[in-house]
């Protein structure tokens, strides 16, 4: 069968890369003898309605798929109306959002099927019972249909056993140079994924997609997988996007041996949680290739921090901070701000500090409920008429924003306006603490922070600037460095 699988956008930010989810489907589906275009209209922000539908009428599919996030459903809800209208083919829809909220989604009359949680096998399934006109859907686990408009939801199915028996996700499909992920050398850089899930419960993540449970690929798979990356389009660095790369460390270490054994030349960077590292791991993981960890910090607010369920404290945060930089990986630490909870003193602390850590990088954003998160349910306790109500677009993540952006479904005890100024105020901070840490590191620490002073003048700065770019004052290159691309070499 044609298939077109369909990744919504959700505002006007860019997909940074692509859903890993979509490649995994669409490898699934390709090698079972179907023909898949991928449409991520993420890439497109900007593109209209109308364009967007008649990309995916162009390609006369027999099957028509979309994944969703909270956020872009409301793109889903108007693409799905013209599509159905248009071709009258089967609608299918997974992925966060539709696991969040089923029977909702399933409620929609444009969509036909929903597949709940992990999707391989149902989809599988699902598109084999379509193609061959099989309606006995009430024996594909995991699926949500309609009998006659009557909503059924079928028992779920149980997780991938083999993580290695999934083809790798079918890259080629996505219009992979497009996407706007580089290193900080300049340099492209692919997203992997060696293991699904996480066993931690925190207050604002969605755990619904495959619970709290742990899977892993084998380092070979990983390994393989890299290499045909590298052989294919000729890149070298890559992001672990696995919720907890650094989860076990027995694999990891098998998998670092790989890196180095077999000579990898590979860049990459991840995502850890701060319990989760130690002095000798970070070593190994630099001589390894790793370059870059990000760790989700939360709050600098013990009781905040705590209510979040995160488990972890404010010594260990900065004790791995620290031994990250002292291993030569830069950090970046993500914090929110708004948590139950939170008042103006309690992200003064967070604010405070974020800037007292030596991170290379810091993205503060402000809380938001999704539904099937223990802070929804936080936020419904508060206001019972509280309802799911399709305009999570508004939901944006702060970094890329110098404009103030108003909070969605506040749950902390400060006023909207206050707490999205305090959110740009962290930012600037967190800014100023860096560059201040750098002229010390370059400096000194009596020189450096009295340099850090004179060059918050903005003329001496400029002057400073010039002379720098004119082969002068050269200790100062230092600190222009520093804050440049170095550290990925
Ligand atoms: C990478 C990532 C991103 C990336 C890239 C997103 C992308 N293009 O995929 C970026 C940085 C852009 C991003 C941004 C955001 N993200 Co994000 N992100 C993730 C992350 C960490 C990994 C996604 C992934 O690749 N998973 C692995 C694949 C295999 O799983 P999957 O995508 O869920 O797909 C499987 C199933 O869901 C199902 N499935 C999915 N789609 C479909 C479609 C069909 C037809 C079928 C049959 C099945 C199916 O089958 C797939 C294979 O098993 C997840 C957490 C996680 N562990 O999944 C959060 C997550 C998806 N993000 C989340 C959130 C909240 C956001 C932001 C709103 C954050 C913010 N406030 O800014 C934005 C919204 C962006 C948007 N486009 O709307 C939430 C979504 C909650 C929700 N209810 O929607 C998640 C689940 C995090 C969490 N645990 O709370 N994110
Ligand atoms: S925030 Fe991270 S550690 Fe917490 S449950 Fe989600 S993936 Fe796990």
């Amino acid at each position: 069968m044609k298939i077109s699988l369909v990744g919504p956008k959700w505002n006007e930010m860019v997909n940074s890369y692509p859903s890993l989810g979509l490649g995994y489907l669409a490898a699934v589906a390709e090698r079972a003898g179907h023909e898949v275009a991928i449409h991520d209209f993420g890439l497109r922000p900007h593109t209209t309605l109308a364009e967007d539908a008649q990309k995916i009428i162009d390609d006369k599919p027999d099957v028509v798929a979309f994944t969703s996030m909270t956020t872009s459903y409301h793109h889903i809800e108007q693409l799905v109306e013209i599509v159905k209208d248009t071709l009258g083919v089967p609608t299918i829809i997974g992925g966060p959002h539709a696991t969040s909220l089923p029977q909702l989604t399933i409620e929609n009359p444009d969509i036909d099927y929903l597949i709940y949680g992990e999707g391989e096998e149902v989809w599988l399934d699902l598109l084999q019972a379509i193609e061959t006109g099989d309606t006995r859907y009430e024996r594909i686990f995991g699926l949500w249909w309609k009998d006659d408009g009557r909503v059924v939801e079928n028992p779920q199915r149980k997780l991938i056993e083999d993580l290695d028996a999934m083809p790798f996700p079918a890259r080629h499909l996505f219009e992979l140079d497009k996407y706007p992920l580089y290193a900080p050398n300049g340099e492209k850089m692919v997203t992997v994924l060696s293991s699904r899930g996480c066993p931690y419960n925190c207050s604002f993540c969605f755990k619904g997609v495959v619970g709290r449970t742990y899977r892993q690929r084998s380092p070979e798979s990983i390994v393989e997988e890299l290499r045909q990356v590298q052989q294919q389009y000729q890149v070298r660095n890559f992001y672990f996007i696995d919720d907890l790369f650094t989860i076990d460390l027995r694999r990891l270490e098998k998998i670092m041996d790989y890196f180095i054994e077999q000579k990898m030349d590979i860049r990459w960077r991840c995502l850890a949680r701060v319990d989760r590292v130690n002095p000798e791991l970070l070593k190994k993981m630099y001589a390894a290739g790793c370059r870059q960890i990000h760790y989700g910090i939360e709050s600098g607010n013990t009781d905040v921090l705590k209510a979040t369920a995160k488990h972890i404290s404010l010594e260990q945060v900065r004790r791995s901070i620290e031994w990250t930089a002292e291993s030569g990986i830069d950090s970046k630490g993500y914090f929110i701000l708004g948590l139950p909870g939170d008042n103006e003193d309690s992200m003064e602390e967070t604010i405070e500090f974020a800037s007292s850590l030596p991170l290379t990088e810091a993205m503060f954003s402000i809380a938001t409920p999704f539904p099937g998160t223990r802070l929804w349910d936080e936020l419904v306790r508060r206001n019972p008429e509280t309802q799911y109500n399709a305009d999570f677009t508004k939901t944006y993540y702060y970094n890329s924003y110098t404009a103030e952006i108003a909070p969605f479904m506040n749950v902390s005890d400060v006023p909207d306006e206050r707490l999205s100024g305090l959110a740009i105020e962290a930012r600037r901070r967190f800014d100023e603490s860096k560059r201040r840490r750098m002229y010390e590191r370059s400096f000194g620490k009596t020189l450096g922070p009295a340099l850090w002073e004179v060059s918050r003048i903005k003329p001496l700065r400029q002057l400073g600037n010039a002379l720098v770019g004119a082969g002068m004052l050269g200790s100062f290159r230092q600190v222009r460095e520093r804050a440049g691309a170095n550290s990925w070499a």
